[in-house]
């Protein structure tokens, strides 16, 4: 990936794609192309077909996906299968059809079976049960995957596939209900503090295990990875290493600076109980995450202050 060819990045607004965007720009890479939801819908095939022909990008990361927070997985599975196989299949099929020289396609830690060995490695893919919460989902990333490989056997398509674990940071979303637990508590938390309430609601019983990474640490591992990595196998990216729930929530709370207490709400789906991925495989290319959870979760609660918080 060199100055001056083209780079189109799926899904710029969100998390993921908003990150890639900023680290391409961080060594002047592109010209970077964007299309909001309005100017192009990933789930039109012809519109996208339109778009790879016209546009005819050299590089492209798949960042746009509809993503969720455990209880958005559990309650609109269909919406989660339906918009991620359309979303991937058209901008895949269309890569391959107008030449792209490469892609990068984004899944989630949560395609591995629910009671997978830990840590993770990549070959336990498809050796279980998945975690029912986010089955639906799982199987439309496991389909890209799959899509992927599949295309480079048959068309020879340079497609990569990066497996990020639980992913935090700017642009993420801070809906209570549809969002994952880092941002989720990160707004609880602030709100709690200025509404000067005694406790925050936590869900779940607080044991799960979850690993967290910066989506500035995920984009410039894409970055890494789109220049170095070939096969079709795909790669772990996370940091090795994980957190309770519970500890999650005192860090953050911890951040925030709020003095009030957690009360667990038992009702609500824990989901899988751990996944922390082995990251060795990504070790072995060169890449290894560098924002700590305590750091990224200051940068984070920074941003949310000065952008999302009172607007
Ligand atoms: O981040 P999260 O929604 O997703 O939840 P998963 C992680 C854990 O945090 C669960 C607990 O045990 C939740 O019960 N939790 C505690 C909370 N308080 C809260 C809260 O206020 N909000 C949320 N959201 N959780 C998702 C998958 O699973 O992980 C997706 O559903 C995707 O498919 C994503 O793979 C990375 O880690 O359980």
């Amino acid at each position: 990936m060199q100055k001056g060819e083209k780079v189109f990045v799926a899904g710029h607004r969100g998390l993921v794609g908003s990150a890639i965007v900023r680290r391409l720009d961080s060594e002047g890479l592109g010209p970077i192309v964007t299309r909001t939801r309005a100017e192009l819908d990933l789930t039109d095939r012809l519109a996208v077909d339109r778009f790879f022909a016209d546009e005819k990008p050299a590089y492209v990361f798949l960042a746009a996906a509809k993503v969720g927070g455990i209880l958005a997985n559990d309650t609109y599975p269909a919406d989660f299968i339906r918009d991620n196989l359309l979303i991937q299949t058209h901008v895949i099929d269309a890569a391959h059809k107008s030449g792209v020289k490469k892609l990068v396609f984004l899944g989630s830690s949560c395609i591995y079976p629910k009671l997978a060995q830990q840590p993770i490695k990549e070959e336990y893919l498809l050796t279980g049960a998945l975690e029912p919460t986010n089955d639906a989902y799982a199987v439309a990333k496991i389909a890209g995957i799959q899509m992927c490989k599949a295309y480079h056997k048959q068309f020879g398509m340079r497609a990569i596939s990066l497996m990020p674990t639980n992913l935090y940071g700017p642009n993420d979303n801070f809906d209570l209900q549809k969002s994952h637990v880092l941002p989720a508590l990160m707004r609880k938390f602030h709100e709690a503090k200025a509404a000067g309430q005694p406790s925050v609601v936590v869900w779940g019983s607080g044991s799960p295990r979850r690993e967290f990474l910066h989506v500035d640490d995920l984009a410039d591992a894409c970055v890494h990875l789109m220049r170095t990595y070939e096969s079709p196998e795909l790669v772990n990216v996370g940091v090795g290493d994980d957190v309770t729930i519970r500890e999650l929530a005192e860090t953050i709370r911890d951040v925030v600076g709020f003095r009030g207490d957690l009360t667990w709400d038992t009702s609500k789906p824990d989901g899988t109980p751990r996944k922390l991925l082995d990251v060795s495989r990504l070790h072995g290319l060169g890449w290894k995450a560098k924002i700590g959870l305590r750091q990224g979760v200051e940068q984070t609660y920074a941003w949310y202050l000065a952008n999302v918080a009172g607007k």
